[in-house]
């Protein structure tokens, strides 16, 4: 790939909304189209707005003519100005079709050109989706970095007030360098009035929305089969949801505030409000709000038609199919709900993937369609010409209280199966002659206490620059100050002896909540579901006492601030191709900064539980492709081209139910286990990013 083709492939992801020939990187960069490029509204204007936006740039890059004109009329059902949304059937069909275009280009350049052409004649956020699929997937562009979404449609993201900011700030202030930071303003959906606001550092987090979105262009649901039928991918939607929602209800511990109650029944008032405040980029349109008490309704629009006791049927027929412990395809043959298989099946048919469901007509597409009901609670009949609220968009559901108690419900279900697996036994747990002696957790190099955590918030920048529209052409770099919860690193240390010949274990490393928001003691069963994965790594272990060390930041669930939020342009351009690919399937991953929930001033108890399983029975045998370079959050995010690197289902050990009455009596029955009280302490200042 020459710098060429990736500089224009780039580029594609600034300005989403301005005609793709005007100029972009900072005003230094311009794409030459062939005439037959323009669309028809600058079909007589070519040369006058191809002179205007190529006057003073450093790069021409000369778009190849296309050697077929795609037919793009299968896209017209979803207009330039409305909301795109992967939990509908039909547009998920629409991006289906594009992703499948994007994917067929013979080479590069193609490639190039086509995505060119499509920009401007698809509904911007469509194409956004399923350009970055197929950057994601085709073997030829393995280079070119995927610009965080929180960039390319800033909106979606921060207050809308702060754009008008931004704007002004880069029309005034012509060098970047000297431009102060906008700051996005904190807890601005709602008042103390509102409990659930204790939480809205956590669901309308940059980097937990940013992560959502990547997920789900990772994990698409429709597209090629080279592109869906990923290994494990039922289980990972499973998995990843529930680590959100583990990580959700102990967070609302830390605030005081009960577990989410699983969203179980459609028929009854949703007491949870919310009032998103953000715009749509699309159509400059807030998203739609949900009051108070709204009842849930019939879906009857032009796009989605959803009937509750559809979905009520739908969930019956789950619930009874985990009840027999077997699924039925559309000619009748069952398939087991097994111990190692049964989740991903469920997985992809409770999602659903129309294309991996097991029976598609039967089970339904229970977990969207529900997303579908909830985002149109508002308008569900479209008399009033609202679009959809939060719930209906990947970008911004998990901003919103019902989203937690939604996927409460689906989680639910999962757990209700895996509840019917026998509990684990000594042959799955445990690993002979490997004892764990000793565990801490300790901040930084200094003389700090063992085992206690610290928490604060932090102050850090954004660039927006990308994603701001229209704004002045020359704009470099804007950037936007917000404020998150953050944690010190800190480091693992354990003891392990080993009474065998040399050989290879994986490291699991959980915290549990100790207690709920009442802060009564929890029981196994509870602390089980609860667990938080922090790490998950492969150890050599000698024969005799092995000292493991792990800082927090190599966790396999997270990745750094600086990838979730790099700015954007030439200047920031990384060079090297391994720091490419890094940047590019990076973006998935839970946030760093999140790693730790937030615990509490006094300092909350959690038990940090940490298991050497034998490798024997977690490695995998990998196919022969290359090593991706981001391999860092492989436990929410699997790896490119590869298996799940783990043989064990996922959330093992504490997926299913375990043989022991209390977590001290589980690690004292298994020398290849160890716990140890750890206290969180948060302290509520907020610090600027150094
Ligand atoms: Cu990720 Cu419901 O699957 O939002």
């Amino acid at each position: 790939m020459t710098n060429t083709d990736l500089k224009a492939l780039e580029l594609l992801f600034q300005r989403p909304l301005e005609p793709v020939f005007t100029t972009r990187d900072s005003g230094k960069t311009v794409l030459e189209l062939p005439d037959s490029f323009y669309t028809d509204r600058y079909r007589n204007d070519t040369e006058t707005v191809g002179n205007r936006f190529s006057k003073d740039v450093d790069l021409k890059i000369p778009v190849q003519e296309l050697a077929t004109i795609p037919n793009l009329d299968f896209t017209k059902k979803l207009g330039p100005k409305h909301q795109f949304s992967l939990f509908n059937d039909r547009h998920r069909e629409i991006a289906s079709q594009l992703i499948t275009l994007f994917m067929g280009a013979p080479n590069l350049r193609q490639f190039v050109s086509l995505s060119v052409y499509t920009k401007d004649r698809v509904n911007p956020v469509l194409f956004q989706y399923a350009y970055a699929v197929a950057i994601a997937h085709r073997p030829d562009t393995r280079e070119v970095p995927i610009t965080n979404i929180s960039q390319v449609f800033p909106s979606n993201f921060v207050e809308p007030s702060v754009f008008r900011d931004a704007r002004q700030e880069a029309s005034v202030i012509g060098d970047s360098g000297e431009r102060v930071h906008v700051d996005i303003p904190r807890n601005y959906t709602a008042s103390d009035r509102e409990d659930e606001q204790r939480l809205a550092y956590f669901r309308e987090d940059i980097g937990v929305n940013s992560h959502h979105w990547h997920w789900h262009l990772v994990y698409p649901t429709t597209g090629p089969m080279e592109v869906v039928n990923k290994d494990r991918r039922g289980e990972l939607f499973y998995y990843m949801h529930h680590q959100i929602l583990a990580r959700y209800n102990v967070e609302r511990f830390c605030n005081n505030l009960k577990r989410v109650q699983p969203l179980n029944n459609l028929r009854v008032e949703i007491p949870e409000g919310y009032f998103p405040k953000i715009l749509s980029s699309v159509n400059n349109r807030t998203y739609p709000a949900r009051v108070s008490n709204q009842l849930l309704r019939d879906v009857d629009r032009e796009d989605a038609n959803i009937e509750i006791s559809e979905v009520e049927r739908w969930r019956d027929r789950v619930l009874a199919a985990i009840d027999q412990g077997y699924v039925e395809d559309a000619s009748g043959n069952r398939t087991q709900l097994d111990d190692v298989r049964g989740i991903d099946i469920l997985g992809n048919m409770i999602e659903a993937s129309p294309v991996l469901s097991i029976n598609n007509n039967f089970y339904g597409n229970l977990h969207n369609q529900g997303h579908n009901i909830i985002s149109f609670a508002h308008d569900p009949d479209a008399r009033h010409l609202e679009e959809f609220g939060v719930m209906g968009d990947v970008t911004t559901a998990m901003r919103d209280p019902v989203f937690y108690r939604w996927h409460g419900f689906i989680d639910s279900v999962f757990n209700k199966f895996k509840a019917r697996l026998e509990p684990y036994n000594a042959s799955h747990l445990n690993f002979d002659g490997v004892t764990v002696d000793y565990i801490e957790a300790k901040i930084g190099k200094s003389n700090t206490k063992a085992n206690t955590l610290l928490t604060y918030w932090q102050k850090s920048s954004a660039d927006l620059a990308a994603g701001l529209d229209f704004g002045p052409s020359a704009d470099g770099n804007i950037f936007a100050s917000f404020t998150h919860l953050q944690n010190a690193p800190f480091t693992y240390t354990f003891n392990v002896t080993n009474n065998g010949a040399k050989r290879t274990g994986t490291c699991r490393i959980f915290i549990c909540p100790k207690v709920d928001e009442r802060n009564q003691p929890l029981r196994l069963e509870d602390q089980r579901l609860l667990a938080i994965e922090m790490d998950k790594f492969t150890v050599d272990l000698v024969p005799g006492v092995n000292t493991i060390r792990r800082q927090s930041t190599e966790s396999s669930v997270a990745i750094p601030f600086e990838r979730s939020f790099r700015p954007v342009g030439a200047d920031y351009q990384p060079k090297a191709a391994d720091e490419l690919a890094r940047f590019r399937f990076c973006g998935c991953g839970w946030p760093q900064h999140l790693l730790l929930p937030k615990g509490n001033a006094q300092g909350m108890l959690f038990d940090l539980f940490v298991m050497i399983s034998d490798y024997t029975q977690d490695s995998v045998q990998q196919p022969n492709t290359p090593n991706d370079a981001c391999s860092t959050a492989y436990s929410f995010c699997g790896l490119k081209d590869k298996l799940y690197p783990d043989r064990r289902t996922m959330g093992f050990p504490f997926d299913r139910r375990l043989p022991n009455a209390n977590l001290t009596e589980l690690v004292g029955a298994f020398g290849n286990m160890a716990k140890t009280d750890l206290r969180i302490v948060f302290n509520d200042r907020v610090i600027d990013k150094a």
